[in-house]
C-alpha cells in the first residue's frame, strides 16, 4: 500500500516531464513541491540549465540547499511553468491552496506562468471546493480584527491561524484568517467578496488557474486537465 509521500513522489516525478532546458520555473511550497524541487536539482546536477523563482522564504533556502539557481521575480513578468501543490482540487481544477501559508507569492507565480500543473495526491480531490479546508486568507495585520468580522458576515467560521502559540506571519509580515464556510455554492462569487474586503492581502480561492492537474494514485499518474489551457508536455 504507497504511503501519501509514494503519492506525491508520484506527482511530482510526473511534472518533470513538463520541465525543457533553459527553463525558468516556478518553485511551489509545501511538501509535494519539495518533492519537484529535488527532482529539479538532479535535472541541473545532470547539466540542464534551469532557474527557479521561489514562492516562499522555505523554498528559497530548500532551492540553495539543493543547489537549483534562482532568479529574483523582481526582474521578470513571468515564468515559463510554475509547479506546485494544492489543499483541495475539484472536477473543474479550481483549488484551495495556502494551509502552507505561501498563498500570496504561489498565486502570484501561478497566474506569471505559461503553464502552472498542480501536483497532488489523490486525497486532494474533492466533489466540491470546501468540504475539507478552510479557505486560507492572507491579511494585514492592522485591519484583522475587521476582516474576521467581515467574513463572518459572509457566513463563515474564523480561526486567526496560530504557530506556536502567536499569530502566525506569512513571508510578507501578515496574518492568516483560516473561513471554513459552511457550503461554499459559488467559489467565484465568493473569492471577489473576500477580495473587496479592505486588508485582504489575498486569498487561497485558485480559480481557473490550473492547466494541468497531475494526480499520484499508486496506480499511476492520473492527468487532468482543463480545456483550453497550455498543456505542453514533451
Ligand atoms: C502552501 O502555501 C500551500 O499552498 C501548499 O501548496 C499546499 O498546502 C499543499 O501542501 P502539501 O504539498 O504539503 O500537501
Amino acid at each position: 500500500m504507497p504511503s501519501t509521500g509514494d503519492l506525491k513522489r508520484e506527482a511530482a516525478e510526473a511534472a518533470l516531464g513538463y520541465v525543457k532546458p533553459g527553463m525558468v520555473l516556478g518553485l511551489g511550497t509545501g511538501s509535494t513541491a519539495r518533492l519537484f524541487l529535488e527532482g529539479v536539482a538532479r535535472l541541473v546536477a545532470g547539466g540542464m540549465d534551469l532557474k527557479g523563482v521561489p514562492t516562499s522564504l522555505a523554498t528559497a533556502g530548500a532551492a540553495k540547499d539543493l543547489g537549483v539557481p534562482l532568479t529574483s521575480f523582481e526582474e521578470r513578468a513571468s515564468v515559463d511553468l510554475a509547479v506546485d501543490g494544492a489543499d483541495e482540487v475539484d472536477p473543474k481544477l479550481d483549488l484551495i491552496k495556502g494551509l502552507g501559508g505561501a498563498l500570496f507569492r504561489e498565486k502570484i507565480v501561478a497566474a506569471a506562468a505559461q503553464q502552472f500543473v498542480v501536483i497532488v495526491d489523490e486525497s486532494k480531490l474533492v466533489p466540491r471546493l470546501g468540504v475539507r479546508a478552510p479557505v486560507p486568507v492572507e491579511v494585514h495585520p492592522f485591519g484583522w480584527r475587521f476582516a474576521a468580522k467581515s467574513l463572518e458576515s459572509l457566513g463563515a467560521t474564523v480561526d486567526l491561524r496560530r504557530a506556536s502559540g502567536e499569530a502566525f506571519r506569512t513571508d510578507n509580515g501578515n496574518h492568516i484568517l483560516d473561513a471554513r464556510f459552511p457550503s461554499l455554492a459559488s467559489a467565484e462569487r465568493l473569492a471577489g467578496q473576500i477580495a473587496a474586503i479592505p486588508g485582504v492581502v489575498g486569498h487561497g480561492l485558485f480559480l481557473k488557474m490550473a492547466g494541468t492537474v497531475l494526480v499520484g494514485t499508486g496506480k499511476g499518474v492520473r492527468t487532468l486537465r482543463r480545456p483550453g489551457k497550455p498543456t505542453r508536455r514533451s
